[in-house]
């Protein structure tokens, strides 16, 4: 018999980073939801996690996993259900089914699709991959994609307010959590219009703050790369976009020099 969690404690622990979006949108609903939560940063995330405490509940080394009491969850979506499963009100979801599936369709895309351009900007912009030419013609293919992505976004919310319809909604917090770095949309656009309304919710507001500060804290971060501290993790939708894009060499250059790895295999 699984244990029943509405009799474990109310405070959470989110194994997190600040800057990704998969954790802001987890601790945007805690948030919404007013649940208290502790955060902590696995060690050595980003080079391969060594940490046991962490493997334990993420078994794929990736951020964010939930605890509670003795349960363990990992993925954002996975996470955001069972948040919603135990602690239903307020709820996250429109009660319209067609606006939820408008929700979650939302919420496949940008985490896939939109979520590798962000990423694939880091390791160009950060991690400085690639040689200039190479990393030109990657940002020319990511503007264009970004470009895009935008006028989806912007037909799919249409008039309204948020994603969720007259409501900040879980559509919104997967959507804000990609939207707040590189992918920005112009303030003056409609899509920009409601970044800022996000904003100006203290759960989002918050969250935004906590990634600004960790950006400050990533100086110097493509040495520790060549100094094999990091190794990036190219999986998945991320390998495609690079792929994608043109960045073969970049791929093949990073199983050379063993600053890139794959997924963890669940053992
Ligand atoms: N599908 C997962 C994706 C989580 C994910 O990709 N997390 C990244 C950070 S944004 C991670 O922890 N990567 C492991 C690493 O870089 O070592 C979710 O929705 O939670």
């Amino acid at each position: 018999m699984a244990d029943d969690p509405k009799t474990l404690p109310k405070t959470l622990l989110v194994w997190e980073h600040p800057l990704s979006p998969y954790a802001q949108k987890v601790k945007i609903a805690l948030r919404e939801k007013g649940i208290p939560f502790e955060v902590r940063l696995p060690v050595g995330i980003g080079a391969g996690s060594t940490d046991d405490a962490f493997a334990a509940a993420s078994p794929r080394r990736e951020v964010p996993a939930l605890e509670h009491g003795p349960v363990t969850i990992f993925d954002s979506r996975i996470i955001v259900d069972y948040i919603e499963d135990v602690w239903p009100t307020p709820s996250l979801l429109p009660a319209d089914p067609v606006l939820r599936a408008r929700g979650r369709m939302v919420e496949e895309a940008v985490d896939t699709q939109l979520e590798a351009i962000g990423w694939g900007l880091m390791e160009l912009r950060v991690f400085k991959r690639g040689d200039d030419a190479t990393r030109a013609s990657i940002e020319a293919h990511a503007a264009r994609q970004i470009a895009q992505f935008h006028a989806f976004l912007t037909r799919t919310l249409g008039d309204a307010p948020f994603f969720g319809g007259a409501a900040f909604l879980r559509a919104d917090m997967a959507v804000i959590s990609h939207l707040m770095g590189a992918a920005r949309p112009a303030p003056e656009t409609p899509l920009g219009a409601w970044v800022a309304r996000c904003l100006a919710r203290e759960s989002v507001a918050i969250t935004a703050k906590e990634a600004a500060d960790s950006v400050a804290g990533m100086a110097n971060v493509d040495a520790a790369v060549k100094a094999g501290l990091f190794k990036r993790q190219y999986r998945d939708h991320r390998l495609e976009w690079m792929l994608r894009c043109g960045g073969m060499e970049i791929v093949r250059d990073g199983i050379a020099t063993d600053t890139i790895r794959f997924s963890t295999e669940i053992a």
